[in-house]
């Protein structure tokens, strides 16, 4: 029997952070529609990283990207941030913008690009301090597109040196997040690109070092639930870049194209002990919004990793296990999906009313008139964009 009371303390202590860069523009490389309302500084993208949270309760910290979201003053942002009721979450490096990255950022076979791309990722670093950040999140666009094109072994050593240099300049609670993708933009071969190549450098860099899984990252049909089963009996996941796919690295809302994947990852997350923000896996989502409105797409995503997230928890564990270990493969496998095919819906309205919000949140946040006032008052000036 489940414990009605521990599901609802659980989705109340749950936290998801939100990415600045999903509040800005985006599009695909063929076209950015731009949206009216859209921010126009990092100020503006934690005020709307604050409605999210003002609406769902459950996400209190808003990721950074830098140079996107570069400013004079870290301090004054992160109090603006506390201000609104938010924290900043992890910082993202990008070493994939500037030409200078054409052949690689760390592993570039030139050492002088090798030497801007580390710096960077100690700017970061500086960074974190400056905003209490704890998580140092990397993705490394680096690869190759043609067969012979530089040394794959090299590159890995390239790699290795880069990442050895940024870990040994963490200190205090501060950790590395190590994000892998198959592909794109390197097309033959790319550096990272996947959780064992990730996991293998973490562990050769230490305790402070896990992967963070995107769940976008992967090749059609690969298992992510065992992956995550695997990296937390190693004590080796830190964190998740949530959103959801058909084809490619769609960046679509979490939970819109596979609700069945993201509860098998939510209950090997439950399964692990894993979803107390104690335990310390940073669950961040990483989208674009390329033509819905952002923050009620936000809203709706963070509410499908809660529904995930409660349809875990509503497994019942001993009658899963009685089945499993008497080898009823049929009744193991019924109970699983009882939990999944619960309406968990009312379950997190209740738990949103004893929080003391609405239980609709994204018809709340259509009430609010937020979504007005931001397109009134962000007139004039460069709206952010993905890239921007
Ligand atoms: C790369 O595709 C990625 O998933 C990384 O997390 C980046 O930091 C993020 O997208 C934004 O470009
Ligand atoms: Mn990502």
């Amino acid at each position: 029997m489940t414990d009605l009371a521990a599901v609802k303390r659980a989705l109340t202590a749950q936290r998801i952070e939100t990415p600045s860069w999903a509040y800005a523009n985006s599009g695909t490389r063929f076209k950015v529609f731009t949206q009216p309302g859209v921010p126009r500084n990092p100020e503006e993208k934690i005020a709307d990283a604050a409605t999210v949270h003002r609406f769902t309760g459950v996400a209190p910290a808003v990721a950074l990207h830098i140079p996107w979201d570069k400013v004079d003053d870290y301090r004054a942002l992160t109090a603006y941030a506390r201000d609104l009721g938010v924290e900043i979450g992890a910082i993202n490096t990008n070493v994939f913008q500037d030409d200078d990255y054409k052949l690689g950022s760390v592993t570039n076979p030139d050492a002088g690009i090798r030497r801007k791309a580390t710096d960077h990722l100690l700017e970061a670093i500086d960074i974190m301090g400056q905003t209490g950040s704890r998580d140092l999140k990397l993705w490394f666009s680096d690869g190759i597109n043609y067969p012979g094109q530089d040394d794959l072994r090299d590159r890995q050593d390239r790699l290795a040196a880069a990442l050895r240099e940024a870990y040994d300049r963490l200190t205090g609670d501060q950790r590395i997040l190590l994000e892998y993708k198959l592909f794109e933009p390197a097309f033959y071969a790319t550096d990272v690109p996947d959780w064992g190549t990730s996991y293998a450098h973490c562990l050769e860099l230490g305790e402070r070092a896990t992967v963070c899984i995107d769940t976008g990252h992967h090749a059609p049909s690969t298992n992510i639930e065992f992956i995550v089963a695997f990296l937390l009996r190693q004590k080796k996941l830190g964190a998740f870049d949530f959103n959801s796919r058909f084809y490619a690295d769609d960046d679509l809302m979490v939970g819109a194209a596979d609700p069945f994947q993201l509860f098998r990852i939510m209950y090997e997350i439950v399964r692990g002990g894993a979803l107390d923000p104690a335990y310390g896996i940073a669950f961040m989502l990483d989208q674009c919004h390329n033509i819905e409105r952002k923050i009620p797409a936000i809203i709706r995503s963070v509410m499908n990793v809660q529904e995930a997230t409660a349809k875990a928890l509503l497994v019942d564990r001993e009658a899963l296990t009685k089945a499993q270990q008497s080898g009823d493969v049929l009744e193991a496998n019924a109970v699983f999906m009882d939990a999944y095919n619960t309406d968990v819906r009312p379950l997190l309205a209740e738990v949103r009313t004893d929080a003391g919000l609405d239980p609709d949140p994204v018809a709340a946040y259509r009430r609010s008139g937020y979504d007005e006032k931001i397109i009134a008052d962000r007139v004039g000036g460069t709206q952010a964009g993905w890239g921007a």
